[in-house]
């Protein structure tokens, strides 16, 4: 656990009365938590109305009701379909971000949580930087997962093709592909991806419709608090993503960042990482998640 759930669950666990005071500290708290200032300030003005109208008094009494409010929230975005495979398509997994967030560790947690059930591919599409390539590679041998790669500088599109390829003619499923870690501007960010997209497209129309399911997570670091949510409405704008991957989640992390996320873009967490190990990947679980800084 850290500090920060710590001092909520403290703050929230006691008798004392619901002064105006109250209502500023949990305030000041949310934001604390990365939940961003406008929502922060919207969920301690509903909170108060709300126990206004149902007479009650003391903090600890306001912690059922924040957290079917916070339920609430994150129910705008629901998470589960999108952490589980389609079995009878070809699921491609495409993982985004800026630099240092995790992209390549999160692809490699990714095949070896999936490696149980299934038979992944590792796909090294950032072909920006020399070593990244053989920094997938080395964590597919370790996992024993077969990694497909190109020289540096080759097309990210292209490595996605004979990825494909391969996929299919290994009967590997998913294909798990790691990109580059720039800060995207907009535009080189949709085309690199509409390339990947037509690449795809192709490649389902050449094999009779070979079904799809295509998703693209945004790998996000807990611990860059609201600079996570520009970077989201960022990439959301420009290619509109299915879903989330926070990583660093141990440590300093505070994570209320997951609620905007839902509520201003409806982008659901799907899995949360809290350490280096490949095991350290977890399905989000909504309730769980709020349980850990409210029960
Ligand atoms: N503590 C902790 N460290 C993590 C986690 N995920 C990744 N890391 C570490 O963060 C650093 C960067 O991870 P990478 O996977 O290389 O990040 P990346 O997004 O692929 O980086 P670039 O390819 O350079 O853009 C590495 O030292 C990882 O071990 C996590 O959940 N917890
Ligand atoms: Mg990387």
């Amino acid at each position: 656990m850290n500090k920060w759930t710590d001092k909520i669950k403290l703050f929230l666990g006691n008798t004392s009365e619901l002064t105006e005071d109250f209502f500023e500290q949990l305030c000041d708290l949310l934001i604390e938590g990365d939940f961003g200032a406008a929502l922060a300030m919207k969920t301690v003005e509903d909170l108060e109305a709300r126990c206004k109208k149902e007479k009650i008094k003391t903090a600890v009494q306001t912690k059922d009701m924040l957290f079917s409010m916070l339920k609430e929230y994150l129910s705008a975005a629901s998470a589960i379909p999108a952490a589980e495979l389609e079995g009878t398509v070809l699921n491609v997994i495409l993982i985004l971000g800026v630099n240092g967030v995790g992209k390549t560790t999160s692809a490699a947690k990714l095949a070896a949580l999936y490696k149980d059930k299934n038979k992944p591919l590792l796909a090294a599409a950032d072909t920006f930087r020399a070593a990244a390539a053989d920094q997938l590679k080395i964590h597919g041998e370790r996992l024993g997962v077969r990694t497909v790669a190109h020289k540096q500088n080759a097309d990210a599109a292209a490595v996605i093709h004979d990825a494909l390829e391969a996929a299919y003619s290994g009967g590997y499923n998913p294909l798990i592909a790691d990109t580059a870690g720039r800060m995207h501007t907009k535009s080189a960010l949709i085309e690199e991806l509409s390339k990947i997209n037509r690449v795809i497209e192709h490649f389902t129309a050449k094999n009779n419709g070979g079904k799809i399911l295509y998703k693209k997570f945004l790998a996000l670091d807990a611990t860059t608090g609201t600079n996570a949510l520009f970077q989201a409405e960022t990439f959301n704008n420009a290619v509109s993503i299915d879903g989330v991957i926070l990583t660093k989640f141990d440590s300093s992390a505070r994570g209320g960042v997951v609620f905007p996320l839902a509520v201003n873009f409806h982008v659901p967490v799907i899995f949360i990482c809290d350490g280096e190990k490949y095991e350290d990947i977890h399905r989000f679980n909504a309730e769980e998640y709020i349980k850990t800084f409210l029960k």
